[in-house]
């Protein structure tokens, strides 16, 4: 099942009861953020939150949460609500191949039924804004995808690009973007910045929930993630032509903002509490003028928590972390078979591989930090054997305390990149990476006395059958 559109995904959360509405009347702070922080405290299969009444907007419909645990993950996939999340993976890895899906053009976007332009821009009037953490700068768009195209090239449509940066609105017109250099946005302002342009952009809100998981996965430079979307959620992706600016923005958007990035203009940001739980503090970030605003009757504004995992973010950065490193890993290392990158976007990744000779699981560890993701995130990679599942932190802290001669399999890479936000980091956006290397080792490794290792019974497994059909019949 492919939603078109996030209204689409909250009836069919509602349907399956994970969509819970707030009658009560609520304070816009602290109760929205403070519900959808609680939300990642219960337990697990927390469902989206939806507030219609709020103290002080006469008509705001608030969603938050709607990726927020993994069932509401798995629905977003279009699989069973209560689908494992090793299988939701490898669900979502087993759809890559299917890229690239030509998306659909249509003509006729919702987001045209309203629209305000130049002086008329008032982003307070269409969005009921409101603070996330109590040490926040200001009001965050957290979950926009923000379409950008290559000033050199804009016409290809791969390089245009659409991914999820943090955005502060500073006046009725204008937000503050933060482009993490590592990332596709930041490349194309360059290009425009060295030209002496503004760069045009297109921030679309309220999106279907694969654009949106799409948006904060980390893709080769050139490929499109409208071609993704499209694998992923096994149809092609709705798009439509924006009124001002031309781009293609999804087809199914409660708003989409246009205007530009304001060439070599920069103004203090932040700060915001973010996905390392920890806050950035206020730095000098490009602006966007906003020249048109156009949007659906009565939008639904959707913003997301972010603080101490985990939280929605880590929900939704999960697997589409894990995916694409799985797959650039495995293009030049057939033996990787497995990653789990969940842990605070990646910056700490869990790797299973076979091994070719002595040392391979080192190389494998430092591939990790060499693709486009590690770049800017993995700094910690822990390498286990083939047999180990990362995802089971149990067996990874077994081969981590058996398997580990700290003196030998601890390598310390000084001085790498990282980004600015890794609260380790010294000074920003420098870091030194670390590989730990759990695996057994093999020739020409021939340090330590593995030779006798202690399986699980050729039988056990047959037992494990039997003793939960017993246990079943039991109860
Ligand atoms: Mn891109």
């Amino acid at each position: 099942m492919a939603y078109d559109d996030l209204r689409g995904f909250l009836a069919a959360l509602e349907a399956e009861g994970q969509l819970l509405r707030i009658t009560d009347e609520v304070l816009p702070e602290p109760d929205l953020a403070a519900a959808a922080n609680a939300a990642g405290r219960i337990g697990e299969g927390a469902p989206a939150l939806w507030f219609d009444n709020v103290k002080g907007f006469t008509d705001a419909r608030i969603a938050m949460n709607v990726h927020g645990s993994w069932t509401n993950h798995a629905l977003a996939l279009g699989l069973p609500a209560n689908t494992p999340v090793k299988d939701q993976v490898e669900t979502f890895a087993a759809r890559w191949d299917a890229f690239p899906v030509a998306p659909e053009r249509r003509a006729d976007a919702p987001w045209r039924e309203n629209t305000q332009q130049g002086d008329d821009v008032d982003l307070f009037s269409v969005l009921p804004l409101f603070r996330l953490n109590d040490g926040d700068g200001g009001f965050y768009l957290d979950k926009a995808a923000v379409v950008s195209r290559d000033p050199e090239d804009p016409d290809d449509f791969g390089k245009q690009n659409v991914g999820t940066y943090r955005l502060q609105v500073i006046g009725n017109n204008r937000l503050a973007l933060q482009p993490v250099p590592v990332h596709d946005v930041a490349l194309h302002l360059r290009k425009a910045e060295e030209r002496g342009e503004d760069l045009p952009i297109a921030v679309t809100l309220g999106n279907d929930p694969v654009l949106t998981l799409v948006a904060g996965m980390p893709m080769a430079y050139d490929a499109s993630e409208y071609e993704m979307a499209g694998a992923l959620r096994q149809a092609p992706a709705p798009i439509a032509t924006a009124p001002l600016t031309g781009f293609d923005v999804p087809w199914g958007s409660e708003v989409v903002i246009e205007g530009v990035i304001e060439s070599r203009t920069r103004q203090i940001e932040g700060p915001f509490g973010e996905f390392t739980g920890h806050y950035s503090g206020g730095r000098r970030m490009p602006v966007i003028r906003v020249d048109r605003i156009s949007y659906r009757d009565a939008p639904v504004f959707e913003s997301l928590y972010l603080g101490k995992p985990w939280t929605e973010v880590d929900y939704l950065v999960g697997p589409n972390t894990c995916v694409p490193l799985l797959k650039q890993l495995r293009a030049e290392y057939p033996e990787v078979r497995a990653v789990n990158a969940m842990y605070t976007h990646g910056l700490l990744v869990i790797i299973s591989t076979a091994k070719r000779y002595g040392g391979f699981a080192k190389a494998v560890g430092m591939r990790a930090m060499t693709t486009p993701h590690g770049l800017g995130y993995v700094s910690q990679v822990i390498v286990v054997d083939e047999d180990i599942d990362p995802f089971d932190l149990p067996q990874v802290m077994w081969a981590m305390s058996a398997k580990v001669n700290p003196r030998d399999d601890v390598v310390i890479l000084p001085n790498l990149s990282v980004v600015e936000l890794a609260p380790a980091a010294q000074p920003a956006g420098l870091t030194s990476k670390m590989i730990i290397d759990a695996t057994t080792p093999v020739g020409a490794d021939a340090r330590g006395n593995f030779s006798t290792p202690v399986k699980d019974l050729p039988e056990a497994e047959e037992w494990a059958a039997r003793l939960r059909q017993l246990i079943a019949a039991q109860g």
